[in-house]
């Protein structure tokens, strides 16, 4: 039998080996990302300083006494030369919250860093905080703009679940300190998914909005909006209009949400966003990825068909199985990106890929037509132009029935 520091010893050793454990490129080819084996942020991952009360005395038999239970959608910046994410942490008391996680290379070794994020708040306090964006603005500071939610006031007594989501915002220069500004003013309903664009735009600051009339379903909003406000500091979308809409019959068609803040190209903004459509197990949330012009960002400019990344394998199964979520991903200066997706609203993982390639994937992947027979006329349209590279490649592609 081990006494009480035996027990702990060895379980810090037992976390150690989880946290320094390497990261290894998943063998999949697709030439557009690589995404990689272990989820580099788990409940697991979390200090066991937070979990357990180290007192032998008031904690004789060791027992965790606070829970977490997920560690998913992060936001993500590098800052002071390290990978650094804004990961959203949910205790086993259902509770979100903010905590700040670092790694040197951007896929393996993340450690959160000593204490969750005590945010503050505005005079309306919130139940739940989650989902930050973080943008570097030009001004100069770090805006974090994350979902608040609380209690529905319009509905009876009885219903204990509905909600009031908007969005909160903060700023900070150093991601320890942060001044708590108020909430997001727009006129469509309800807000998730609201992003601040990097740059000023007319001199104003940006944003993307996700207008919606519900808590959980969009009804005639769940587009990615536009709107522009004069301050951060009392910021008001007076206008919000819909550049990416909802799209039936497409990965989208429920609702979609724009994911990080896009990053600039010399070919223009990219975007990474997510996409929901129903199925007969639920809803089924995938990223998928477009661009929108430099001169004009409210213009998109490709629309790749379909998903851009999935939930697969394990990836699929989790407290909100089936989920994709980005809202962190991280472009180096020299062209690599990192980015941060979550799994079924359960764990963290990374996937790495470049700039040129995440272009290359906009601007070369046929949009969608909406119709089956197009889908399969693009199908056509690939094999037609590779029977004549086979030939001049003299490839033999073996049990190749020709038609
Ligand atoms: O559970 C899946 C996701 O659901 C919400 O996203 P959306 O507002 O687009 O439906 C968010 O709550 C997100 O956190 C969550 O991952």
């Amino acid at each position: 039998m081990m006494n009480f520091k035996e027990k702990l010893t060895s379980l810090i050793k037992e976390q150690e080996v989880l946290l320094s454990q390497k990261n290894q490129p998943s063998e999949a080819y697709n030439g557009i990302f690589t995404k990689y084996k272990n989820p580099i942020l788990t409940a697991a991952h979390t200090p066991l300083y937070w979990r357990f009360d180290f007192n032998e005395e008031s904690n004789p038999l060791l027992q965790e006494r606070i829970g977490m239970n997920a560690t998913f959608n992060a936001g993500a910046i590098k800052f002071d030369g390290k990978y650094v994410l804004m990961v959203r942490v949910e205790g086993a008391d259902r509770k979100s919250f903010f905590a700040v996680a670092e790694s040197d290379n951007g896929i393996d070794n993340f450690r959160f860093w000593d204490k969750p994020v005590l945010m503050p708040e505005t005079e309306q306090p919130d139940t739940n905080v989650y989902d930050m964006r973080l943008t570097a603005h030009e001004d100069g500071w770090i805006y974090g703009i994350f979902c608040t939610e609380r209690k529905d006031p319009n509905t009876p007594e009885s219903d204990t679940s509905s909600a009031v989501a908007a969005a909160g915002i903060v700023r900070t220069k150093d991601l320890v300190n942060f001044e708590r500004l108020p909430d997001l003013i727009s006129y469509s309903g309800q807000q998730r998914n609201v992003v601040l664009h990097p740059e000023f735009v007319d001199g104003k600051y940006a944003l993307y909005t996700r207008p919606q009339d519900g808590f959980i379903d969009t009804g005639s909003g769940g587009g990615i909006a536009w709107g522009l406000t004069d301050s951060m500091e009392r910021a008001e979308v007076k206008q919000e209009v819909v550049i990416e809409p909802k799209i039936y019959h497409t990965i989208k068609e429920v609702k979609n949400g724009q994911g990080p803040a896009p990053i600039k190209t010399s070919e223009g903004w990219l975007h990474l966003a997510h996409g929901v459509r129903n199925t007969a197990a639920g809803l089924r949330y995938v990223l998928y990825m477009f661009m929108t012009s430099l001169e004009d960002p409210t213009k998109v400019t490709h629309r790749p068909a379909g998903h851009f990344i999935a939930p697969l394998n394990e990836e699929r199964i989790g407290d909100v199985s089936n989920v994709a979520f980005a809202n962190g991903w991280i472009a180096d200066d020299n062209g690599e990106v990192k980015i941060y997706y979550a799994s079924s609203d359960t764990r963290m993982h990374v996937a790495t890929s470049t700039i040129d390639q995440l272009v290359d994937y906009c601007k070369n992947t046929p949009e969608d037509e909406y119709r089956s027979v197009a889908s399969v006329e693009s199908i056509h349209q690939m094999v037609d132009k590779n029977e004549k590279m086979m030939e001049e490649l003299g490839l033999m592609i073996p049990n190749r029935q020709t038609v």
